[in-house]
């Protein structure tokens, strides 16, 4: 199951369906001056709600949709500048780019589109005649969310056979872990979080990563709700919570079976839950024996006390809630973590009540609304089998000397790989290779777009039309655009169409234009989109999607498996049982390479490595530091302020060191998304991370890398 894949949901029967009005704005065409409706298309749980007023193909006006009541008239401090920092950017590419120097050098002369897409055309039926289509791969993440813009180029792909990219590197470990109990992953709508009286925000940090959640965070603490953070790391929303709890990082699993074990021996759980809707209660008790608090006190690093009292306010909260998001699952031991937590609120009841219970993400609602079918790559392709690489490896699929075939081109959009996949390095010595074709579409020369033979001017939210699902709210949004593309930057989904007719394609499948899929995902008969169409959401801009009013989701049972129950065992799954196993390090390595390093989102002014090359959101950032105990910096002597030099067996990042006692002994931590072409010796974060995948769901453990520091 992957993120970005809409499945339908088993809960769709729970209630009636009630029509929620839907509050005109002002979308509205005076003489020259027009505003239109908009969305973020950021990967960002918000999917914030935008207006643009344009005079004379000029932004007057740009701001936050006042009548969406989860954006609540306000953008993010990363989005409000978007028509001065990205779109009217000075430094903007508005032309198509050839390579003119060394790959990485980032010396590019201008070509035309035709220029350039005949020569590319050319050499990709080069080879596909001598290596085969899946010599060919793409490259694409999170950087437009939009369903027309970031599915473009799926048909392309499959129908040349290129090698499918497995894009699982956000979501999929802690998906994969609620499945794996739930059988499905939507929870608690995050608008009735205010009816919560104990939350925790297990690994993820809401103030900065989730922010239009936060209010409602503060309702329910208002109504006397408390607010406990579990991170290895004290981040903005830990240092405003009512108790951080500081584990060691990769050990929620452990943590969360030492609940379970007190609530059990307690016998604090709800029996009658239990009996009426889980399955599996005899093996679980028998598995969480060992997990005592004395053993979960030395794998976490809490006291007891902490632990304790944790199982019990937890248990006893009326009701408790749950949130977990992404930042849990980048962990060797992700998968299993998310779905032991999963198992908690089955087990004490929480979801009987409304506000209680588990809060993952909402895009599975949206299964029950578009219809997908435009989308949907063709029938006569879905039996073509091709090979998958995971993007987490990125850089040893570049560089595997034994992949048949070895990929000769790489197509790159949506995404900046240089920065952002693990193992940087190898990353890099991948795009460096002379006989790879790179290609990248993006709005400005990333890192990634460095080592590219040709570059292509994407357009921007502000120019083009997408509608955009969401994976942290009910509300749907349809972004249209306010100016033509600015210079020559073209969509995406234009690259491809131009590229497939140049290559002599001729199939219908690959030229649907960006308003037919607008269209044709709007036009379904799902429940859900009852009552919304293209012409009211071109009016509206944003919909709640046609969900029960009430929305309780397990309050009895009702859960994804057949017989609608949350699985304490799953004997499908190997282990049927999931249980802390930490990463099997070498003493050398242990010993070479001491501490433990976060690589966090921990960014106000970036999300990921986007706006990190925009000099206002770099200052207004700050210099990256790295996050170290009084005790390991002594060990070192270290001061707040030295330069240091953080370094594994894979790479070495320079920055400052700031002692705050924000880590525990043993853990340092630092942001990702800083541009490495920015940062000293050309090297960010990732340089240290490594590739290894979560227990399951493909994704990167990201949190898992060992480093030493030394003062430069
Ligand atoms: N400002 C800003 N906002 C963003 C982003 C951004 O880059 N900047 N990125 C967006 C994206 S792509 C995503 S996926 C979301 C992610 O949003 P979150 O899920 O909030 O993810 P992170 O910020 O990666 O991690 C959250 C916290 O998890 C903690 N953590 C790390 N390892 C562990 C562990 O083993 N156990 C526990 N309990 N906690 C751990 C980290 O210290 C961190 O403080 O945010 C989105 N929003
Ligand atoms: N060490 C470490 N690494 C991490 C993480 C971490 O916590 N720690 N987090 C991981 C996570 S959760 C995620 S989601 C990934 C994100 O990794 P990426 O998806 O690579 O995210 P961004 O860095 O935001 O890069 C998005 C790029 O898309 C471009 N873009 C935006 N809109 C368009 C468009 O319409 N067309 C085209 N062609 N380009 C566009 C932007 O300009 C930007 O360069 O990073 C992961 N990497
Ligand atoms: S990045 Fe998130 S918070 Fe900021 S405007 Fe976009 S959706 Fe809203
Ligand atoms: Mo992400």
């Amino acid at each position: 199951m992957k993120r970005r894949t809409f499945i339908e949901l088993s809960t769709q029967g729970i209630a009636g369906l009630g029509i929620i009005p839907l509050i005109s704005s002002s979308c509205a065409e005076k003489n020259d001056t027009k505003t239109v409706n908009g969305a973020c298309c950021l990967d960002c749980p918000d999917s914030c709600s935008w207006q643009v007023t344009v005079s004379k193909d000029k932004v007057t006006e740009f701001k936050a949709n006042n009548d969406n009541p989860y954006t609540a008239g306000k953008l993010c401090n990363k989005m409000a500048d978007y028509p001065t920092s990205v779109t009217f950017n000075p430094k903007r590419l508005l032309n198509p780019l050839k390579r003119a120097g060394k790959k990485g050098e980032g010396k590019f002369k201008e070509i035309t589109w035709d220029k350039a897409i005949s020569e590319i055309s050319a050499k990709l039926k080069t080879i596909i005649k001598e290596k085969g289509g899946e010599a060919i791969m793409p490259f694409s993440y999170g950087g437009n969310e939009g369903k027309v813009q970031g599915n473009a180029g799926d048909n392309f792909f499959a129908h040349i056979g290129a090698t499918e990219l497995e894009r699982t590197i956000c979501g999929d470990a802690i998906v994969a872990g609620i499945m794996a109990t739930n059988g499905q992953t939507m929870g608690v709508l995050p608008e009735d979080i205010i009816h919560s009286q104990y939350i925790i925000l297990w690994g993820t940090n809401t103030v900065h990563s989730n922010q239009h959640l936060w209010p409602f965070i503060q309702k329910a603490k208002a109504k006397g709700a408390i607010v406990v953070v579990i991170d290895p790391f004290q981040s903005q929303t830990a240092f405003l919570a009512d108790w951080h709890i500081q584990p060691l990082p990769g050990t929620d699993t452990a943590l969360a079976l030492g609940l379970i074990h007190i609530i059990l021996k307690e016998k604090l759980q709800d029996q009658d839950y239990i009996e009426k809707y889980t399955a599996g209660i005899e093996e679980l008790t028998k598995h969480i024996e060992t997990y005592s608090p004395k053993t979960v006190a030395e794998i976490t690093g809490l006291d007891e006390t902490t632990i304790l009292k944790l199982a019990h306010e937890y248990a006893k909260g009326k009701p408790s809630l749950i949130r977990v998001l992404i930042g849990l699952e980048h962990q060797t031991n992700g998968a299993s973590a998310a779905r032991v937590i999963a198992m908690l609120p089955a087990l004490t009841g929480a979801w009987r009540q409304l506000g209680g219970g588990l809060m993952n993400m909402t895009y599975e609602l949206f299964g029950n609304a578009f219809n997908n079918k435009i989308l949907d790559i063709p029938e006569a392709l879905k039996n073509k089998k091709t090979r998958k690489i995971n993007m987490v490896q990125l850089g040893k699929a570049l560089t595997a000397s034994d992949l048949n075939p070895e990929i000769q081109a790489l197509i790159v959009f949506n995404s900046n790989p240089a920065v952002t996949m693990p193992n940087q390095n190898l990353v890099v010595k991948g795009l460096q290779r002379k006989d790879l074709l790179t290609i990248v579409l993006d709005h400005f020369i990333t890192d990634s777009a460095r080592y590219a033979d040709y570059v292509f001017p994407a357009t921007t939210a502000l120019e083009n039309w997408d509608i955009l699902a969401s994976y942290g709210t009910p509300y749907l949004n349809i972004n249209e655009p306010a100016i033509k593309p600015l210079g020559q930057a073209k969509t995406n989904t234009e690259f491809f169409r131009l590229l497939s007719k140049e290559m002599g394609f001729n199939e219908n499948y690959l030229y649907h234009s960006d308003l037919d899929i607008v269209k044709g995902l709007l036009d379904s008969d799902k429940p859900y989109l009852r009552g919304i169409s293209f012409e009211s959401l071109r009016k509206t801009g944003w919909a709640k999607m046609n969900i029960p009013e009430k929305w309780m989701p397990h309050a009895e049972g009702n859960f994804g498996k057949k017989d609608g129950k949350c699985l304490f065992y799953n004997p499908e799954i190997t282990p049927a049982l999931p249980d802390y196993i930490p990463f099997a390090y070498s003493e050398k390595e242990r010993t070479q390479f001491p501490l433990h390093l976060l690589t966090i989102k921990s960014t106000k002014n970036f999300l990921n490595s986007t706006r990190a090359n925009h000099e206002m959101h770099i200052q207004k950032e700050g210099k990256p530091f790295l996050d170290m105990n009084e005790e390991d910096a002594k060990a070192r002597n270290l001061v707040t302020g030295d330069d240091i030099k953080v370094f594994n067996q894979r790479g070495e990042v320079y920055l400052n060191v700031r002692i705050k006692n924000k880590v525990r002994k043993g853990v340092v931590c630092m942001p990702q998304g800083f541009w490495s072409s920015l940062m000293k010796v050309g090297s960010s974060a990732n340089a240290l991370t490594h590739d290894v995948l979560t227990d399951m769901g493909g994704s990167a453990a990201l949190q898992e890398a060992r480093v030493e520091v030394m003062k430069v």
